[in-house]
């Protein structure tokens, strides 16, 4: 080998661990209800240096990238033996999305990938394309992944190369590192995708959190975020599905919706995160927002705080996808901090902060959708009202 290529290799290295190494700030100013940090957390650039080059100058005197990286976004997050892991959709240049698991000391910055993508078992009917995976520790003591599992729509007309469906893949692990893989959820609906597990039995049982759909894209006549119990997780099996939290008329999820990671447990209810997308001339817009379920009932809505919690904003806007926040992962860590892990259209990953009491106050007293713009300034006038009644009391 040549003194020249081997510096050439040593500096491609040394760049990217620089670039792996830089620290991330919180971003000034914003709502109180979180922080955003300064740069994503995981993006296509983050993925090792050995993923895509070809070092041997036999095979590649040039050093050439010959497997390149599009994308890393939409994570599943998890706390485990004292380190954030995210479980990143990597999106190759050929379009195929894998998961791989990237670690970092503090979960703001850092995040470096293991050495190897997740080996994810296939099933006799192998899946085409895999995303979007949940990551929840269940009571029972496993580690559940819930994933995306698209395959092409064998109903598909000759010659239409694009119609896919879309199923709720299951995995379980100990350590991250091996994969076991169970059989597809089964579920009353032709589709599925946004399948999350409850964290705990309900009524004995494994709870899911799923989207109905009638077709890959659009969820038809159905949608909103279903909820259904199954008796065993080998095979995953819900013989019905209600719809918890629907789609609704001229809100922030009137196209479609979906659950986003588990639920956290606080002592006011479950903690809930989502997604929800509408229509505009500029085509869909995907936002976060939260809402609280019941302690023994998780399927009852009982705090809606109305609009999104966090949107596109700046860089995020545009992407692959443009227009998009979606979020599959987050983490609550022993001093009740929550990192909120999002992906911005398609492309990176970020993160925002915030901690497990704003949340809940969040959803408890943002005032809910008066789904009229008459009721929405009835709502912003009774502030106003009480913030003079405030300043004149103090003055
Ligand atoms: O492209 C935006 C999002 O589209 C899908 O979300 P949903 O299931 O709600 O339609 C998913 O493919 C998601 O990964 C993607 O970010």
């Amino acid at each position: 080998m040549s003194t020249n290529h081997f510096k050439k290799v040593q500096q491609l290295l040394a760049d990217h661990d620089a670039f792996l190494a830089q620290k991330n700030e919180p971003q000034k100013g914003g709502n109180g209800i979180f922080e955003r940090w300064k740069n994503p957390v995981v993006t296509a650039a983050h993925a090792p240096i050995l993923w895509r080059y070809d070092l041997d100058p036999a095979t590649n005197p040039h050093l050439l990238e010959r497997q390149g990286v599009n994308a890393a976004f939409n994570s599943g997050a998890i706390f485990h033996e004292g380190k954030y892991l995210l479980c990143v959709r990597v999106e190759g240049v050929d379009r195929k999305s894998f998961f791989a698991i990237a670690e970092s000391p503090n979960g703001v910055d850092n995040f470096r990938f293991w050495d190897y993508p997740v080996v994810l078992p296939e099933m006799e009917d192998p899946d085409i394309n895999v995303y979007d995976m949940r990551l929840v520790r269940h009571e029972d003591g496993w580690i559940y992944g819930q994933f995306c599992t698209e395959r092409k729509d064998p109903a598909a007309p000759p010659g239409d190369t694009s119609q896919a469906t879309a199923q709720g893949g299951l995995v379980r692990t100990r350590d991250l590192r091996t994969w076991e893989r169970l059989p597809d959820l089964k579920t009353p609906s032709s589709q599925q995708r946004n399948v999350v597990l409850h964290p705990e039995f309900v009524d004995g049982k494994y709870a899911f959190y799923t989207r109905p759909q009638d077709g890959f894209v659009d969820v038809g006549g159905g949608g909103g975020i279903g909820w259904g119990l199954s008796e065993l997780m080998n095979p995953a099996v819900l013989t019905h599905e209600k719809i918890i939290d629907q789609r609704l008329y001229h809100t922030i999820k009137e196209v479609k919706n979906g659950q986003g990671p588990a639920p956290l447990r606080t002592p006011e209810g479950w903690l809930h995160l989502a997604h929800g997308v509408r229509n505009t001339a500029a085509g869909l817009r995907y936002v976060l927002y939260m809402f609280m379920t019941a302690i023994d009932e998780p399927w009852r809505v009982t705090h809606a705080p109305a609009g999104h919690f966090i949107a596109p904003e700046g860089d995020e806007r545009v992407g692959d996808v443009s227009n998009v926040t979606f979020s599959n992962g987050w983490i609550l860590n022993a001093q009740n901090e929550v990192f909120i892990y999002y992906g911005s259209s398609d492309t990176r990953m970020h993160v925002a902060t915030s901690t497990l009491e704003k949340l809940v106050d969040y959803c408890l007293n943002t005032p809910s959708d008066g789904l009229r713009s008459a009721a929405s300034v009835q709502t912003r006038i009774g502030l106003i009202e009480r913030n003079l009644a405030f300043l004149n009391r103090v003055k």
